[in-house]
Parts: structure tokens; C-alpha cells; sequence
């Protein structure tokens, strides 16, 4: 058998081969458009990813964020929704799978992770305090602030390299935390704002080490602890890969040791919990939780629905137990590795090691030749979405917005393309035609130019940003 050149994909990595634990019983249809199609697309969208029709998308990736495929145990949970205005059956399925897999104490339901973010932020902040957290994410980040305070990132520096080898590149760097606490003083920090995995840093994880030592420092200087815990069972399957005395655990053991350090949680049920819409918030502090409850009537819905349906938070609840599935996690990680493994054989330049949720490509290694300021990542999403009707997302300078100060643009040292994988949605060769599409405007890079900003919004301006090209 010389020169075999179909092979398996265990095959490939020396293994044998696994396969998702689940099978396909409903289909949805997608559609492939023409060039021509999709530059008229394009253009009416402004060259923004946000402003096109998915019905003109063929593989979205645009996030994996409400855009999993729900089991069919959880559609049959959408049937025994109790639509009840208060005290819905469904709640207290939520409260008890948030309890037993997250171990708190206290659960207020939100509508989404950002209706969480809101509130603990309003709730813990007072004007002119300072946030420390691993990286910011987009919309945490703006709810501290209009909530007054400043963000402060106390990643380690790895994070911020895309081809630093770091196992945890989501760790806090406890001396820079250190520092700000000395500097600012510990009553001006309300909490630590802990993400687990790191949305920007390209899907990093924490390790349990970190965060247990983080809980000492924090307890040491009387800060709480809370943890975003979006992408936390994401982060659970890379400590037990990872970390020593890990291996023979669970994920659901591992969630609960990791969560056990911190004070409280905020979630977008949207990702790691296996639901279209959906988030909660909890606590183990009584008094914490009467706030927080008396704040989510105003702005959410009553503290037994928090803005979602009945039948959303069953769906949820059972997304919560099948989350934590180690055959689930597994599969959903190593497809995403999977794309990344085809990119990096062909030198592509892509945020490493992979994370859990997506692949990030490096946009200045990519594009050399573009300036920050010519917004690269955003031209690439761009690119590829004109080759191959393949949506992803910018995740550099556009994303990281003005300084609220200066009133300049920000420059992150990460200026990246994410390719978010839905969870449940795609095949392998799903991937296969990614990585090809990738591969075709990695080799006409040097004809692609940048871009400039004609329309910008006031918040989170990468949603409705437009662009032109620049002749
Ligand atoms: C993602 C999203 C959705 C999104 C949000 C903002 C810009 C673009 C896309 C949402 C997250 C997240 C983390 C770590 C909180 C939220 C907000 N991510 N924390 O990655 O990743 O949750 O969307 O349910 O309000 O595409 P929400």
C-alpha cells in the first residue's frame, strides 16, 4: 500500500478515529450563491459581516453564540413549557441544573448574558471603580463602564501573542493584580471580573491552579470573585487535558471544583449550554442575590423567567446536563481543532494553540501589508465571505472600539478573523470547504487591500459599522 493517500482522520493523528455522539434527524437546507450575488450582498452590508441576509450566508460563522442545535430531548422540553407569568415549573428545572452542575446557591434568570452582565455590574459598581479581568470582552466591558468603572486587563502578556505555545493563556497575572490592587486600593475594586475560556484571546483557558491561587489573593485583599462562566465547560475540557491530576475527571467534577472558587457567575446560555436564546446569573451571597432579584424585575421580566419563555428555560435546563457531557465537549473541541489543523499545514497564521469555540486567524501575519487602521480582520471577513459565502467576524481594532478618554480608536495587539463554530451544526466537511476558502484568499493576499470606516456607531460600533474599500 505505497502511496496511500486517503486516510482517516484517526489515521492522520496516530489514533483511532471517534465520531460525535449524536446523529442527524432533521436537516435544514443551505445555499450556495454566485460571485455576483454575493458582492452585491456585500456591498448593500457595508462590507460588515453583521449587515448581511444569513440567507445569503452558506456557512455561518459568525458566532457559535444562540446558534447550536438543540438535542431532541431539549425540543421535547420546548413542548412542556409552563407558561405561567410567575413561579414557572421550568424555573425551578433551571435553578436545580444551575445548582447541581455550577454548585451556587442563587439563580436570577436573564434573557441573555449581556441582560447578567448588566446587572451584577450595576449592582457591584460604584463610579470611578476599577475592574480588573483576563482580557475584556466587548460587551462586559461596556456594561462596567456604564456602570462607571474603568476595566483594567490583568491577563498574562502570552495572551496577548498569537503564537505564544502557553497551555492556560487566559491565566491572571496575579502581580499585575497585585499591582492594581496596591495602586488603586482593595475598596475600589468590587470584584474580579474572571472569564473561563477567553472569548478574545482566541477561546484560552484557565487553569485550576490560577484560579485557585487568584481566590487567595482575592480573599487576602476582601475582593469577590466572579467568573463569566459562558465558555466554561469549554475551559473544564481543557484542564482536564492539560493539567496534572486532571485526567481521570470528570467535566461536570471539573466545572464544579473550578466554579467553587468563585463568588458567583454570569452566563450566555447561548454557547456552552445549548440553547438559541437564554442566560442566568448566580450567587451564593443572600444579600447579593436580594439585589440582583430586585434589579431584574426592572429591566428583564420576573425573577422566575428573567425574559425567557417557559419553554427556553427548559430547554435550557436540559442544555445545562447535556453540556457537560465529556463525549460532547470532546467532539465539539477537537472539530474546532480539527479546521485549525488543516489551516496550520498550510502556514496559515492562526492564533495557537486553538481554542475552544473557534479558530482565530492572525490578520496582520495574514495581510502584512494593510495598517491596523485599515481595519485588516474586517477586510478578510470580507474576502472570504466574496470567495465562498463563508461568514466570520472581525475581532481587532473595529471590535475594540474608542478609548472613552482620548476618543481614539484602540489598538489591540491582536487584530483577528474569528471563525466561530456552532455547536451540533456542521460537519467535518463542513470544515474541509472553511479551510480550502481559507486557503484561496491566503493565496491572493497580496492583491487584497484595506478598508475605511464611512458609518460609525456610538456602542459596540463593530455590529453596525460600514466600509468601503479603498481604491
Ligand atoms: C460571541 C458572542 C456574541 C457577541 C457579542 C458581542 C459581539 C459579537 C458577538 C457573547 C458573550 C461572550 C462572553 C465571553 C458574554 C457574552 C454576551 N459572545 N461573555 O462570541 O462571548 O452574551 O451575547 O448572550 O449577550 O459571538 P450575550
Amino acid at each position: 500500500m505505497k502511496n496511500r493517500k486517503l486516510r482517516t482522520m484517526g489515521e492522520q493523528f496516530g489514533r483511532r478515529s471517534w465520531a460525535e455522539p449524536w446523529k442527524i434527524k432533521m436537516v435544514e437546507p443551505i445555499r450556495m450563491t454566485s460571485p455576483q450575488e454575493r458582492q452585491e450582498s456585500l456591498a448593500e452590508a457595508g462590507y460588515n459581516t453583521f449587515l448581511l441576509r444569513s440567507e445569503n450566508v452558506y456557512i455561518d460563522l459568525l458566532s457559535d453564540s444562540g446558534t447550536g442545535a438543540m438535542s431532541d430531548r431539549q425540543w421535547a422540553g420546548i413542548m412542556l413549557g409552563d407558561e405561567a407569568y410567575a413561579g414557572s415549573r421550568n424555573f425551578f428545572h433551571l435553578e436545580e441544573a444551575v445548582r447541581q452542575y455550577y454548585g451556587y446557591r442563587y439563580i436570577v434568570p436573564t434573557h441573555q448574558g449581556r441582560g447578567a452582565e448588566h446587572l451584577i455590574s450595576r449592582v457591584l459598581i460604584k463610579p470611578g471603580q476599577y475592574v480588573p479581568g483576563n482580557m475584556y470582552f466587548t460587551t462586559t466591558r461596556l456594561h462596567q463602564e456604564l456602570a462607571g468603572g474603568t476595566f483594567v486587563d490583568v491577563i498574562i502578556d502570552e495572551a496577548h501573542d498569537s503564537s505564544n505555545l502557553h497551555p492556560f493563556k487566559g491565566n491572571v497575572d496575579l502581580d499585575k493584580l497585585e499591582v492594581l490592587i496596591k495602586r488603586v486600593g482593595a475598596e475600589n475594586i468590587p470584584y474580579v471580573s474572571l472569564a473561563g475560556t477567553v472569548n478574545m484571546a482566541g477561546g484560552q483557558p484557565v487553569s485550576m491552579a490560577n484560579v485557585r491561587a487568584l481566590r487567595a489573593l482575592c480573599d487576602r485583599y476582601n475582593i469577590p470573585l466572579h467568573l463569566d462562566a459562558t465558555r466554561m465547560v469549554e475551559n473544564a475540557f481543557f484542564i482536564q487535558e492539560r493539567e496534572e491530576g486532571y485526567k481521570d475527571k470528570s467535566i461536570a467534577d471539573i466545572l464544579k471544583e473550578f466554579c467553587g472558587y468563585t463568588d458567583g457567575a454570569w452566563m450566555s446560555a447561548k454557547k456552552d449550554n445549548l440553547v438559541n436564546i437564554g442566560g442566568w446569573l448566580a450567587v451564593n451571597d443572600s444579600d447579593l442575590f436580594d439585589a440582583l432579584r430586585n434589579m431584574v424585575v426592572i429591566y428583564e421580566g420576573l425573577h422566575t423567567y428573567g425574559g425567557m419563555a417557559g419553554r427556553d428555560m427548559e430547554a435550557l435546563a436540559i442544555g445545562i446536563t447535556e453540556a457537560v457531557n465529556d463525549d460532547h465537549v470532546r467532539s465539539r473541541v477537537e472539530q474546532v481543532r480539527y479546521l485549525g489543523s488543516l489551516l496550520t499545514s498550510w502556514d496559515i497564521p492562526i492564533v495557537k494553540p486553538v481554542g475552544g469555540h473557534a479558530i482565530f486567524i492572525d490578520a496582520r501575519d495574514f495581510y502584512p501589508h494593510i495598517a491596523q487602521d485599515q481595519f485588516p480582520a474586517q477586510a478578510m471577513a470580507a474576502e472570504l465571505y466574496l470567495d465562498s459565502g463563508i461568514r466570520g467576524m472581525e475581532r481587532g481594532i473595529v471590535s475594540a472600539g474608542r478609548d472613552p478618554e482620548t476618543g481614539d480608536h484602540r489598538h489591540p495587539a491582536l487584530e483577528l478573523t474569528r471563525l466561530a463554530i456552532p455547536r451540533r451544526v456542521y460537519t467535518q466537511a463542513h470544515m474541509d470547504v472553511v479551510a480550502e476558502s481559507v486557503k484561496a484568499i491566503y493565496d491572493a493576499r497580496e492583491q487584497t487591500r484595506g478598508l475605511k470606516m464611512v458609518y460609525e456607531p456610538e456602542y459596540l460600533r463593530f455590529f453596525q459599522a460600514r466600509f468601503e474599500r479603498i481604491a
